[in-house]
């Protein structure tokens, strides 16, 4: 399963239906989800990307589907998972996931993935810094599209410099690409980096410590989900709004209530 996330119109949409095609090409069946963004300056891309996508729609090798992150705050990415569970128990080769890298849900979905491509573009000024801060370090492989433009070389030094700054501790440097992705120029390296990425995994049984660490923060949402809504079951709004009244008059301190809700919903 591979995630692939950057910046709003960085060409995601149209790496992922380059390597789509790729992938047909080479017989494996492909399951696309394509995460819409909530963002408004993005909507008129979304439905360039049906668009191009019909290509496909009659290849019954590919399966698409894109979800909303509008009004699924944190559901999202338990969504995603599910469909991703199914595309992947379906017996489809090759799943990609794509996201618009902005906020924290985007990176939880990545985190979903075996493997994360980060795309980013020259001239991004400012935007560097937000992929800076939460997208960077999951990166596995980078990928630097619209490389037809100026400034190419300077996202890669400072890829390079961030990538001296921290080092992985599974040892392993994200390689970086470079594409015209709407020229499909420089998609068979992109696969041959996802392929080297994928043997590395191999390697001492990485993939299954990656799958483990994955579903070990997975397992903690659900349980925290299930826990709540057992508790909020038991509970009832009228009991909830009561303590509450309880706790803001100083009758009883949060901490000792909180304790007996546990309890009880044990
Ligand atoms: N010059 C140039 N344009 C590109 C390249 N790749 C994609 N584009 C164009 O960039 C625009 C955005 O591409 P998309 O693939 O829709 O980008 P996206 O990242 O999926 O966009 P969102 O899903 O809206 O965030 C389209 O007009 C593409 O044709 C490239 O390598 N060079
Ligand atoms: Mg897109």
């Amino acid at each position: 399963m591979l995630g692939l996330t950057g910046p709003p119109g960085a060409g995601k949409s149209t790496l992922v239906d380059q390597l789509a095609k790729l992938y047909r090409k080479q017989d494996r069946t492909v399951g696309i989800i394509a995460v819409d963004p909530t963002s408004p300056y993005t909507g008129g891309a979304i439905l360039g990307d049906r668009i191009r996508m019909q290509d496909h729609f009659a290849d019954p090798g590919i399966y698409i589907r894109s979800m909303a992150t509008r009004g699924s705050l944190g559901g999202l990415a338990r969504t995603t998972a599910d469909v991703t569970s199914v595309l992947d128990a379906s017996g489809r080769d090759v799943v990609l996931i794509e996201t618009v890298g902005v906020g924290q849900d985007e990176v939880d979905i990545v985190r979903l993935a075996d493997i994360t491509v980060v795309i980013l573009v020259p001239g991004m000024g400012d935007d560097v810094q937000t992929i800076k801060a939460g997208i960077m370090e999951i990166a596995d492989i980078f990928v630097i599209n619209k490389s037809d433009r100026d400034g190419a070389e300077r996202v890669e030094r400072e890829i390079r410099a961030l990538q001296s700054l921290a080092m992985r501790n599974d040892g392993w440097t994200p390689p970086i690409v470079k594409t015209v992705a709407s020229e499909g120029t420089g998609i068979k390296e992109l696969a041959e980096a996802i392929e080297g990425y994928e043997s590395y995994l191999q390697e001492e049984n990485r993939a299954l410590k990656k799958s483990v660490e994955n579903w070990q923060e997975r397992l903690i949402e659900m349980l925290r989900d299930a826990m709540l809504e057992k508790a909020r079951a038991q509970l009832g709004d009228g009991r909830m709004k009561q303590m509450a009244a309880e706790i803001a008059e100083h009758k009883r301190d949060p901490y000792s209530l909180v304790e007996e809700i546990a309890k009880a919903s044990q």
